[in-house]
């Protein structure tokens, strides 16, 4: 029996970290644990991180877990039969930032189809409380709900356990009437503050994976028009770029120029940054790899480069409310403002963006199983 451990949660919330981090405590405690990365797009940039900070890791490209059910499942095996000596007996999976309804279209399903040999943990939502209070301070003001704030209120409405990341970045203060007003709006969900960074709490959310899934029995409404027209506002953006210099270049410089050039343009826009991130890497394996969730702040060094190099294959994956096309021209200028700035040339690949179609999960249970 294997423990299926689902996370759920809006772009750039913390929950490839949050695996990281629980993956590394559950290891700990002497279990062997595999996670699987999920995305719309290939090229992955969190996998990357990933792989330098855990033994097995796995990917389901190309869609959500939802409408790639059979993808999750094989790679769920894969992993399972594939790990060496000793098995896995815990699979952690994010699921894309911009999915939801996972209760009916995965959580369920696993359970009715798989769960002689699964056990499947309550559905996690992490979140990212600047990211909730921002989207509040648009209904205190009064606005009607956006597509985007009503994905990410299903997002909470559906979790088992409200996973409230970030915790190093918002006041005691904040984080508790914050706490108190989730669990008051959310009552069926066990609510956890942790910092996935620093490893603050992190056992709590480990300890509530142990606990009931109180969303198990409930029958979620969910408006499929409007979550696909909030997944359709958002532009996915990868690409591959080569980075070349006649003098060495400091690679995580670079990749902090590209993001903070990208974050002032959509900043300029009123574009939302979901999430931007980027690795940039040298021949020998050294990477930077650094990450933006919001227009106009300061990009996160989530990995710095360990020294200069003359040359660097990066990869950059940019979701952000847009049009794809204004992306790409935006990701372009803003490597040639890091070139101009570190004295680099690049050449790249054409980028691959898009914007993500109408959600089509394979399976969609009812409480009842019907
Ligand atoms: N300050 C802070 N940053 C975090 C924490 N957890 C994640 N992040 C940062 O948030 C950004 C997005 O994290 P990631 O795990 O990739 O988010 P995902 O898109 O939900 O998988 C990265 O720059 C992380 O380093 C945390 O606990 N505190
Ligand atoms: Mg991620």
């Amino acid at each position: 029996m294997i423990t299926f451990v689902p996370l759920t949660g809006f772009l750039g919330a913390g929950k490839t970290t949050t695996m990281i981090a629980t993956a590394q405590a559950l290891q700990a405690r002497g279990h062997r644990v595999a996670v699987i990365t999920n995305d719309q797009g290939a090229e992955l940039v969190d996998t990357a991180l990933v792989r330098s900070k855990l033994d097995s890791v796995a990917e389901v490209t190309g869609g959500c877990f939802c409408c790639r059910f059979e993808d999750l499942v094989g790679t769920i095996r894969a992993l399972v039969d594939g790990a060496g000596d000793v098995p896995v007996d815990t699979v952690i999976a994010e699921a894309v930032g911009s999915c939801t309804d996972l209760q009916a279209t995965v959580v369920r399903p696993l359970r009715s189809h798989y769960g002689e040999s699964m056990v499947v943990s309550p559905l996690t939502t992490v979140i990212d409380p600047l990211r909730y209070l921002a989207f509040d301070r648009a209904a205190q003001r009064g606005e009607p709900e956006s597509d985007l704030s009503y994905l990410f209120r299903q997002q909470l409405t559906e979790a088992d356990v409200i996973a409230v990341n970030k915790l190093d970045t918002i006041s005691p203060e904040r984080a508790a009437e914050l706490m108190t007003r989730l669990t008051a709006d959310y009552p069926n969900a066990a609510v956890i503050g942790y910092s996935a960074k620093s490893g603050d709490r992190v056992a709590e959310l480990l300890t509530a994976w142990d606990g009931p899934s109180g969303n198990r029995a409930v029958d979620l409404q969910v408006d499929y028009d409007r979550y696909a027209a909030a997944e359709a506002q958002l532009a996915w953006m990868n690409q591959d770029v080569q980075l070349s210099a006649d003098e060495p270049v400091d690679l995580t410089a670079w990749g902090r120029q590209v993001l903070a050039a990208l974050g002032s343009w959509a900043q300029c826009a009123g574009a939302v940054v979901g999430h931007a991130k980027l690795t940039v890497e040298a021949a020998d394996g050294d990477f930077a790899k650094l990450s933006l969730t919001a227009a106009g702040t300061e990009p996160t060094i989530d990995r710095a480069a360990g020294k200069p190099a003359t040359s660097a294959r990066v990869i950059v994956n940019a979701r952000v409310a847009c049009e794809p096309g204004e992306l790409d021209t935006a990701v372009r200028d803003a490597v040639s403002t890091a070139n101009a700035a570190l004295g680099a040339r690049s050449s790249s690949t054409a980028p691959v963006s898009f914007k993500p179609g109408y959600p089509r999960p394979v399976h969609r249970l009812a409480a009842t199983g019907a």
